[in-house]
Order: structure tokens, then sequence, then C-alpha cells
């Protein structure tokens, strides 16, 4: 059975990091009532969640998909390259650990947020950002190519992580909202999306996708292509630079 990692919201969501985005107003219980309803979907569907330790301290903890990627059997414990960030993730280890995956830390002068590495198949694509640098790059790329993936370097200046800029659909497609992509040629293959908050979507098995509420057009544009969309809404989430990715990290059999 997956299994899905999450940490609930701290009340002080609102004072996270923003780069991009004006900062808007946030409704802690809005926020609290959106993440209940994203792990529902999860759990609707046959996931396992486990809850990390929550970490009120941290604004941004709940963005839990920064922390730590998962590749098979080893998992990669992330350093931001936002300093207020770096210390989600001993509690992210931890209970990636208890999972029973072991774990090795990207180190100094490394940094890497989670937000910028997206799987396809056995390639994995990592944003070039204000998080993630070149050392931390090589690190991946020493640990990941013995271990059969490829790793592929993609510049991403448009938003905060390469997942705020492109996700895959279950067949590998990368999709995005075309203003939020430096270089779509960067892929093998590439689907405009219609809508900002469409570009994110979490594979939850074959035929099946978790996407934000609000992108009603882009859901259209995937049940077109014979996917099964279930949307949530992350309204709160949104305004913080977080999209349905970053909210958990997801441990598939
Ligand atoms: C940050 O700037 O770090 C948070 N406010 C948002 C992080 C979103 N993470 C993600 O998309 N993977």
């Amino acid at each position: 059975m997956p299994r899905l990692l999450v940490r609930r919201p701290s009340p002080r969501l609102a004072e996270g990091e923003l780069t991009h985005l004006e900062r808007a107003q946030v409704d802690p219980d809005l926020a609290l009532a959106q993440w209940d309803q994203y792990v529902d979907a999860f759990r609707a569907r046959g996931w396992d969640v486990l809850e990390v330790d929550p970490a009120d301290e941290h604004a941004d903890g709940v963005f839990i998909e920064d922390a730590a990627i998962v590749f098979g059997d080893l998992a990669v414990i992330a350093r931001s390259g936002a300093p207020s960030r770096r210390g989600e993730t001993a509690t992210a280890r931890a209970a990636i650990e208890a999972a029973g995956i072991p774990a090795v830390a990207i180190e100094e002068p490394g940094t890497l947020d989670g937000g910028d590495v997206l799987k396809i198949g056995r390639t994995v694509y990592v944003g070039q950002t204000l998080r993630t640098n070149a050392a931390a790059i090589a690190q991946l790329q020493g640990l990941l190519a013995p271990r059969g993936w490829e790793v592929v370097a993609v510049p991403v200046t448009r938003r905060l992580h390469l997942k705020s800029s492109v996700t895959a659909l279950p067949d590998g497609t990368v999709i995005g909202y075309p203003d939020a992509v430096d270089d779509p040629a960067a892929f093998p293959t590439f689907l405009a999306v219609p809508e900002e908050h469409g570009t994110a979507v979490v594979v939850l098995d074959e035929r099946t996708v978790l996407m934000s509420s609000d992108a009603p057009e882009t859901a259209d544009l995937f049940r077109a292509r014979g996917l099964e969309v279930l949307t949530t809404p992350i309204t709160e989430f949104e305004k913080q630079e977080g999209c349905v990715t970053c909210l958990s990290v997801r441990l598939r059999d």
C-alpha cells in the first residue's frame, strides 16, 4: 500500500518565505481544513498516512516535500537554500527512517529543496533555482547514478521551484503553464495547460491525478485525455507559493 508523509500546517503559516508573490491574507483555520481535505483525498484512495511531528515554529513546515526526496529504497534529506527552512529536516528524517527507508543528507555547500526534484520514470529532473545549486545536483548525481537514475539539471527562474513550473502526468507527459516555464524544450514532451494552478498534479495511480480546485479548464483537459481527476482546494497554500505536490512526500511500493 502506498504511504504518504505529511505535516500539519503551523498556525504561523502566513509568516513563511515568499519569493515571487506579494504577501496575501492567509486564514490558518481554513488552511488546516484544506490540509485535512487534501490528506483525506489520499486516504480515500487507500493511502496510508504517516504524520511527521508538528513543527509549529517552522512557518513553512507543512511543505514537507521540500525536506526529503525518496528514490525507491533511498531517501535524500534536503538542505534548503532558504536558511529559515533547514530546521525542518530533522523530524522529516526521523519519520522516514521510522518508515524503514535509509536516508543520506545533502551536505554543505550543496543546497536542495525537494520541490525542485521531478521524477519521470528513471529520469530525475532537478531545478537549478534560488533553493537548489549545482553542488547539490552533483551530490545527487553521485548518489543516484549508481542506482540507475539519470539526473538532468534544468534552470528555473520564473517560479520558486521546478515543480511550481512543471510536473508530469502518469504517462510522463510534462505539463506546465507557459508563462511559468523557462524552456519547454528542456523536456522530451510538453503539454501547455491553460491555468497557472493547473501546473501541479500528484499522480495517485496510472489513471488518476490530484490537483488544485483552482484550475477547472485544466482538469477538463486532463479528463479529455482519459484521466480521472480529483481536485482539492489549497488556496491558503497557493498564497504561500505552495502547490499540490509540496504538501506530502509519497512513498510508493
Ligand atoms: C517557501 O518559500 O519555501 C514556501 N513558502 C513554499 C514552499 C513550497 N514548496 C514546494 O512547492 N515544494
